[in-house]
């Protein structure tokens, strides 16, 4: 371990000073072990070391993949030395040929053991074994070279894993000091970055419990967090937004996870129609800039209905123009939507300064917004590394971003809120590429949490009635769903 530890600082495969990571905060310690493909040896002895701490911990497996990319040649060299198949997860599916998410021999109920470089928060190890598990292997271990000891090795064991690393950083600190390539000042740095830097296992502990529900005893697939735990225990999670906690309340209070889509042309109508379906809702949702008769005033009064009935509003303004630009359509313009508006939406196709320009404006207002990860029309773009940038857009920015507009559940985080648009119960299609879902497919199998409705309910013959009954069938969908994963 010494020899490997001053090797890895000679390559800066670790590296101190200051470095601003990919969630935007400044860490003293940064590591690359990609630079290890350079270096033979070096990979060997990885390998080497990984294999062993395996066999030490007496992991038996059947499999073994890397978690892509930098532990895959870690994986390769592991499987042609010590004779065992190997299994390759991709990223994405391929949108041709087979469309397989895992390449090689798949015999399902046997265990595959993930190699992974360095573990952080577990997630990506978590995504890999979710991959595995969905089709049909069993993972119960994890072997990795480093782990940063900031709660990645807790989150897995809450999913079922048991992680096993070659080093903590702990430990690397200390040979690296020991052998005079760090002084005691760095030491000290890199040890409160990481006291001060553990990642809490939010998406497992509900009112400061750990609650094992996503482990199958088995190690076979494990189900999304969203799907087990309830929207009033997610509403007191540590740290949620005011916005969503407020949401999620509402939802459980008023056992409803029914967002109406307001597509109404006048304003008169659209006060009416809030009015009146107010109590079945939890969300309403507008498109203000299709009102034929706007003022400001439309917006104060629906304010106070939604005071009145308890739903947020929704803007569905799909910002997506460059920061500066969404800034001003946000808070000026005719429609002032910060004013008025709980929270909007926003393309992720301009890039991280979209979010920015609209959180300089709404985080002082305490508003949301959510990322478009995914759309219901026909032939939509947002899909795979689109959506999946989608994901790590909010991530960067939870303390703005809410959730997601997606036909799916995207995200595992359970502090976001994912709101599917495109559901009714009638008809499978409209003639411009709308399509549609019911509230069972979006809430139960693709575990969402709120079902949008727009022309199911505004033209039926009877809009109360129909409300009710999206709402009856939502909400039904969401608590068998909550005692199906809870059995
Ligand atoms: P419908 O009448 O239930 O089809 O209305 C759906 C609403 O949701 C409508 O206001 C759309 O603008 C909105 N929508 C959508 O349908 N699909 C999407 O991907 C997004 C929004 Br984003």
């Amino acid at each position: 371990m010494e020899s490997l530890a001053s090797e890895l600082f000679q390559v800066q495969a670790v590296k101190f000073g200051s470095f601003v990571l990919k969630s935007g905060i400044s860490s003293p310690v940064y590591f690359d072990l990609r630079v290890i493909v350079s270096h033979p040896t070096l990979l060997n002895q990885v390998s080497d070391l990984l294999w062993k701490t395996a066999q030490n911990a007496g992991i038996k497996c059947n499999s073994v993949c890397g978690v892509p990319y930098t532990a895959l040649p870690l994986a390769t060299i592991i499987c042609s030395t010590n004779k065992i198949p190997m299994l390759i997860c991709r990223k994405e599916a391929k949108n041709y040929g087979t469309r397989r998410l895992v390449e090689g021999t798949i015999n399902p109920g046997e265990i595959c053991l993930i190699i992974e470089d360095v573990v952080t928060s577990g997630s990506s190890v978590l995504e890999t074994a979710e991959v595995l598990r969905q089709a049909g292997l069993k993972v119960t271990d994890a072997v990795v070279l480093l782990d940063r000891e900031q709660g990645g090795g807790a989150r897995l064991e809450e999913e079922g894993i048991r992680l096993h690393s070659v080093c903590s950083l702990s430990t690397l600190l200390e040979i690296l000091h020991g052998q005079g390539n760090i002084d005691s000042e760095i030491v000290g740095s890199v040890k409160t970055f990481i006291r001060k830097n553990i990642l809490p296992a939010v998406s497992r502990r509900v009112n400061g419990s750990t609650k094992q529900i996503n482990t199958q005893p088995d190690g076979t697939a494990a189900k999304k967090p969203c799907q087990e735990i309830s929207y009033g225990a997610r509403a007191q999670l540590p740290g949620i937004h005011p916005i969503t906690a407020r949401l999620f309340k509402i939802m459980e209070k008023k056992q409803t996870n029914l967002c109406l889509a307001a597509d109404v042309t006048n304003s008169k109508e659209l006060l009416q129609l809030a009015d009146l379906l107010g109590s079945e809702i939890c969300v309403l949702k507008t498109h203000v800039d299709i009102l034929n008769d706007f003022n400001l005033d439309v917006l104060k009064d629906l304010r106070a209905i939604a005071d009145k009935h308890e739903f947020l509003i929704f803007e569905d303004r799909k910002f997506a123009d460059i920061g500066n630009t969404v800034k001003h359509q946000y808070e000026g313009g005719v429609y002032r939507i910060a004013s008025w508006s709980d929270f909007v939406n926003a393309h992720v196709v301009p890039g991280p300064g979209v979010v920015k320009g609209l959180k300089e404006v709404g985080l002082s207002l305490n508003r949301g917004c959510l990322l478009i990860a995914e759309m219901s029309s026909e032939g939509s773009l947002a899909t795979g590394d689109y959506t999946k940038a989608a994901v790590e857009l909010a991530e960067e920015h939870s303390d703005f971003v809410i959730g997601f507009i997606s036909s799916s559940n995207v995200s595992n985080r359970v502090e976001f809120i994912h709101m599917t648009p495109g559901v009714q119960m009638q008809i499978a299609a409209d003639n411009l590429g709308q399509q549609y879902l019911s509230p069972e497919e979006v809430i139960h199998k693709k575990a969402s949490d709120i079902i949008i409705v727009g022309r199911g309910i505004l033209s039926a013959k009877d809009c109360v009635e129909a409300a009710k009954t999206y709402k009856k069938a939502g909400w039904a969908a969401y608590t068998s769903r909550l005692s199906s994963d809870n059995n």
